[in-house]
């Protein structure tokens, strides 16, 4: 790999936010509407591999990523060595009037990635929700059918067809409906919740006669799910649930999407999490971590669906825009020369033990769960499994004020989650995992 572009320390050299950050809040809050969140109230200035450094030069462990976006870290040299060539020659087109070698190329390396062996087409986008919403249009298209079955804790996107499968009222749809129609929930398999132990089966099978009796097997077009839940706070269905889902799709005509926006490219160990429990999934969503950072997003599925979509029926002025797609070539790229699933693997081993040892002496740690590089801890009241959403805005805090960048999530705010960088450097996981530990004792 080439050198870092940026010192990777840590390194606090004012208070957090500093002055330079004040002074960018202030004029935000003057023109930036107030619906517009941010998690820390720190401006960057620049990042690279393993940190982010903001207007005040304090340089920032990245246990988030930018939410599972900068797998490859921040400014990989392949992909701002291809965006910089791609910019010089040309920065768009529309691949729907002039098309574009890096949009084939794209969809190339994403038939071949993809989970399965079978023929595959592939579309592109710019944000995961719209790549949902395209699954959605491409599953009804192929299969003439209407409902959309979506799961408890669900997370797909923000517009109003994707904030229908999207579980969590606020803040995501509080105030926003009406709804899309014809977006049905079932029940998901959350181990560490449910009343009984079920297995992963039995648990496909409550999910399967729900859907049966309320939405009809005969008109399901699809059924979405993320393999591995991401802002509902990395729920890990119990082995078995998502093979016999995915073969009851099979049984009764179902098209089978799985959303790998923020699970997919090496993230959880593999180059998607499906792969875990050998599904092929007929359709499979992606964007996040595709491109280093670039808006990129995409349909991938089988052949005989994909191309059930009339010509015309499905595009959009800057999907596939030609700077992103150069930027996944280069992701990719260095995905493969890194090994990045493995390295994945290697970091959720070290997170999981940490977390284990934190676990050992606070039980205010009620779960520890995810896979790979995206891991998580649910928090709850000890002697119970009350949500503890106080403790988890905490200990998010204190690592914020320590230079550690955290992330929550989970239906009750109570998880916090992590997913950085796969080059991040050996020394800078420790430091963050040290920084957790510490924050835990504080609490
Ligand atoms: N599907 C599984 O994780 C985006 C959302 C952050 P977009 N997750 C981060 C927020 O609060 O807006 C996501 C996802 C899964 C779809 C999406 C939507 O992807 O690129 O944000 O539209």
């Amino acid at each position: 790999m080439s050198e870092p572009l940026l010192a990777q320390e840590r390194r606090l050299v004012t208070e957090v936010p500093g002055p330079k950050s004040a002074e960018l809040a202030r004029r935000r809050r003057a023109v930036v509407a107030a619906g517009v969140g941010s998690v820390l109230p720190v401006y960057a200035e620049r990042a690279g591999g393993g940190v982010v450094v903001d207007v005040d030069g304090n340089s920032f462990i990245d246990f988030g990523s930018g939410i599972a976006v900068t797998n490859v870290g921040n400014s990989a040299e392949p992909v701002v060595r291809n965006v910089r060539e791609q910019v010089g020659a040309f920065t768009h087109t529309c691949f729907m009037v002039t098309p574009y070698e890096g949009y084939v190329a794209v969809c190339e390396e994403l038939a071949a990635l993809v989970p399965g062996g079978h023929e595959k087409r592939s579309a592109l986008f710019n944000s995961g929700a719209e790549a949902v919403e395209n699954a959605v249009k491409i599953a009804r298209a192929a299969t003439g059918r209407n409902a959309v079955v979506a799961f408890d804790h669900a997370y797909h996107g923000r517009t109003n067809l994707t904030m229908a499968m999207t579980a969590k009222s606020a803040p995501y749809k509080q105030g926003f409906g009406p709804f899309a129609g014809e977006v049905y929930r079932a029940p998901l398999s959350y181990p560490y919740r449910e009343p009984v132990e079920i297995s992963g089966k039995e648990a496909a099978e409550r999910a399967i006669s729900l859907i049966e009796s309320q939405v009809g097997a005969g008109n399901v077009a699809c059924v979405v799910i993320e393999p591995i839940q991401g802002e509902g706070g990395f729920i890990e269905p119990a082995p078995g649930f998502l093979p016999r889902l995915a073969e009851w799709c099979q049984e009764s005509g179902a098209v089978f999407v799985a959303d790998e926006i923020q699970t997919g490219f090496c993230r959880t160990g593999d180059w998607f999490a499906s792969e875990h429990e050998g599904i092929v999934p007929d359709l499979v969503t992606t964007a996040k971590g595709i491109a280093g950072g670039l808006p990129l997003a995409a349909v991938t599925g089988r052949a005989e669906l994909m191309d059930a979509v009339h010509a015309g029926g499905l595009g959009g002025t800057y999907g596939g825009n030609p700077v992103a797609c150069a930027a996944a070539l280069g992701a990719i790229e260095l995905m493969r020369s890194e090994r990045l699933a493995e390295r994945a693997r290697g970091i959720g081993e070290a997170m999981s033990a940490a977390l284990r040892e934190i676990q050992r002496a606070h039980p205010v740690v009620g779960d520890i769960r995810g896979r790979g590089a995206m891991i998580a801890v649910e928090l709850v009241k000890p002697g119970g499994k009350v949500p503890d959403a106080e403790a988890a805005k905490r200990i998010a805090a204190d690592c914020h004020r320590e230079g550690l960048l955290v992330l929550t999530a989970g239906t009750y705010g109570n998880v916090l989650r992590f997913l950085p960088p796969l080059v991040m450097p050996d020394h800078l996981l420790r430091e963050g995992l040290d920084l957790l530990a510490g924050a835990f004792e504080k609490l």
